[in-house]
């Protein structure tokens, strides 16, 4: 199995089957061994097997190797799930894999290919082709290709320089919606989406979809995401991103992508101004859907909402209590293949992003495909994903205000005071501050480029980074020694009037930041912890792929290419200002016996992003509601004033102001050139 090559060559037992591979693979999935992998399909049956393969994709089959896939498409689902069934059910995924990976569509093979391998056993210890890596083109400006190909072509591989992509390629300040596009473009965020979406696909058999709370991990992660974007438009004196609601309006927001598909040669359409979306007649996709028929199912849900309760199939009712509420209603706006009624409730949050994506070309008359929000993959880029998922996010909030607000009993810790909490940032002259600026990292893409030379080609891009810090909480247990939950968030404290933002408004801008246990032992107790240790995110080595960083030790080395889901390291502080932004840190000690949660504990490498992406097979580690203890209304502390976070604090909460420095400069390269600030 040889890899990296255009002409790879896989030999199935020995004689008969020969698949070739006509594009680049990773060279992660050339670890495979062949011998060991593939000896459960004889010679003399591997005829049988490929028929029965070849009859359980027939389908999947349909969409040719020259088109896009979405799993956001009703059609492209049903395709995808018979080859997640095949890659998920077979004793054999080596030989199954190369006989699908000739006959679909090389974006619906690797999703259901990567969704396969997260979740089979036999390959959980592998690792999972990097799709930025492997579909370079989904990632990177268009215009970095052709220079690839020279590069790669008619330089020696010791004399190749990285091709540095300017952080002005989609568009110019003179679209105010521009000084975001860092947080948008950005290459770990994109990849963390993609990743969730892998660790929770939408379908494929109902063990791999029904993952314990995974409606709810919808809702919440997506909520972050909203979040911390709105924290960034702050940051950049943008106001925040505007809630989709009427969807008779133009959409203000264009974007033009650069992104070059490398699909027949087209690039991937971009979004004009004020554009409508219309209602959709496309034949290609089976796609025939009426505007309409979105609002209907959009009130639909809030009718479900207001009353309570859902209806299922069969006809009967569920409750929309405070524990699986949110889950059910996630499944559900998602939608998933385990939403309880699909027909009642329709496909909504998906179908955002397919009449968004085709609002250019709503009945295929210019023969043009889906735009970046078609595709989880890219969706991230466009600034109206944040205005779709305000609205998406709209309709949970409109079900958490049913809920009764958490009482101070609920809220506090009895006799743990959290007495200090600060933050103590490498570089810093005081405590309480953040350093933000620009890094510029490198990036090999040469496995997704073509018929080249080997040796690396590097991309160069521009990202957000901070100096790395360390909270120190102090804390006073007047009780026995006992566990506690550590929760870190952080929130802007002024909105975008330059008005302190009530806890009613800032409850929706608090990003999380770390989550843990700690034991505390009688009397005061000192926690130190780094903000390389967050629950939130992945380190920087993973997102950047420095080779040089890959640990020795195999399970290391698996845990560096295996686990990507999590938010980027870089991103983990959002960008503040010049004049240090004013933001407030939040901690809170809670009782680890309400949080505790009794599922099998199996150790698991992958677990360092858990706050937004869980753990493989177990629960969430969490058992309080996800995003707590913003998720609802504040309760009413006195009757005649409205709640502000000062009030909201029981003894084991505290708030520390905190500011952020934004130097706009380039102080480092790979992490390796670290200039003095
Ligand atoms: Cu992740 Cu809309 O679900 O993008």
């Amino acid at each position: 199995f040889s890899t990296a090559q255009a002409t790879a060559h896989v030999e199935i037992g020995g004689q008969g089957a020969t698949v070739e591979f006509p594009e680049t693979f990773s060279p992660e999935i050339g670890a495979v061994n062949v011998a060991a992998n593939a000896g459960s399909t004889t010679t003399a049956s591997i005829g049988d097997f490929t028929t029965k393969v070849e009859d359980a994709i027939r389908e999947a089959k349909l969409l040719t190797r020259y088109e896009q896939f979405s799993p956001f498409i009703p059609q492209h689902r049903k395709m995808v799930k018979e080859l997640i069934d095949v890659l998920l059910g077979t004793d054999d995924f080596l030989t199954a894999s190369a006989i699908c990976r000739e006959r679909v569509n090389r974006f619906m093979f690797m999703y259901a290919m990567s969704v396969a391998m997260l979740h089979r056993e036999d390959t959980a210890q592998m690792a999972l082709p990097p799709l930025h890596t492997v579909f370079p083109e989904k990632y990177f400006d268009g215009a970095i290709f052709p220079h690839a190909r020279e590069e790669a072509n008619m330089v020696d591989r010791e004399d190749r320089i990285p091709l540095e992509i300017p952080m002005a390629y989609t568009a110019t300040d003179l679209d105010p919606e521009h000084r975001v596009a860092y947080f948008r473009e950005d290459v770990g965020v994109n990849l963390h989406h993609w990743q969730w979406h892998l660790v929770y696909p939408h379908t494929g058999p109902e063990s791999i979809v029904r993952k314990d709370r995974r409606g709810e991990l919808f809702y919440y992660m997506h909520q972050q995401m909203v979040a911390r974007y709105n924290f960034e438009r702050f940051s950049n004196k943008l106001a925040r991103a505007p809630r989709f609601l009427n969807w008779r309006e133009p959409i203000a927001e264009g974007y033009f992508p650069k992104l070059d598909s490398q699909v027949a040669s087209r690039v991937w359409p971009p979004r004009q101004a004020d554009i409508v979306i219309q209602d959709l007649a496309r034949e290609d996709f089976q796609l025939y859907l009426d505007v309409q028929e979105m609002e209907r199912w959009r009130d639909r849900i809030f009718e479900a909402i207001h009353s309570g309760r859902v209806e299922t199939v069969n006809n009967t009712f569920i409750d929309l209590d405070e524990v699986n509420g949110i889950d059910i209603l996630g499944n559900i706006i998602e939608s998933s293949d385990i939403s309880v009624h699909p027909n009642l409730y329709g496909d909504m949050h998906n179908m955002g992003h397919m009449f968004i994506s085709l609002s250019h070309d709503p009945d295929h008359r210019h023969l043009e495909t889906f735009g970046v929000m078609g595709d989880p993959t890219t969706a991230m880029r466009d600034p109206v994903f944040y205005r779709w998922h305000a609205f998406v996010n709209d309709l949970f909030t409109a079900h958490k205000r049913t809920l009764t607000p958490y009482t101070e009993e609920q809220l506090n810790f009895p006799g743990m005071q959290v007495t200090e909490a600060a933050v103590l940032t490498r570089g810093a002259r005081q405590p309480n501050q953040f350093l933000t600026f620009w890094q510029k990292s490198d990036i090999d893409i040469s496995t997704g480029i073509d018929f080249v030379p080997g040796g690396p080609i590097l991309v160069r891009v521009t990202h957000l980074q901070h100096e790395p810090f360390t909270y120190a909480i102090k804390v006073m247990n007047s009780g026995r020694p006992r566990t506690g939950t550590v929760r870190i968030f952080l929130a802007p404290r002024f909105d975008e009037r330059g008005t302190q933002l009530s806890l009613r408004d800032q409850q929706r801008f608090f990003i999380e930041m770390d989550k843990f246990p700690f034991t505390f032992r009688s009397g005061p107790n000192t926690i130190q912890r780094l903000s390389t240790q967050s629950s939130v995110t992945i380190p920087y080595e993973r997102t950047f792929r420095d080779l040089s960083a890959v640990p020795s030790d195999p399970e290391g080395q698996a845990q560096f290419y295996y686990c990507g889901c999590g938010w980027p390291q870089h991103m983990l502080v959002p960008k503040g200002s010049a004049e240090g932004f004013q933001a407030e840190l939040f901690v809170m000690v809670s009782d680890f016996t309400q949080d505790v949660v009794n599922g099998p504990r199996i150790p698991n490498m992958c677990s360092d992003g858990h706050s937004y992406c869980g753990i493989r097979n177990q629960l969430y580690p969490d058992r309080r509601p996800m995003g707590f203890p913003f998720d609802r209304l504040p309760r009413q502390v006195d009757p005649e004033k409205p709640t502000t976070l000062e009030m909201f604090l029981t003894p084991n909460m505290i708030v520390t102001p905190v500011r952020i420095y934004f130097n706009d400069r380039v102080v480092a390269t790979n992490n390796r050139t670290k200039l003095v600030i």
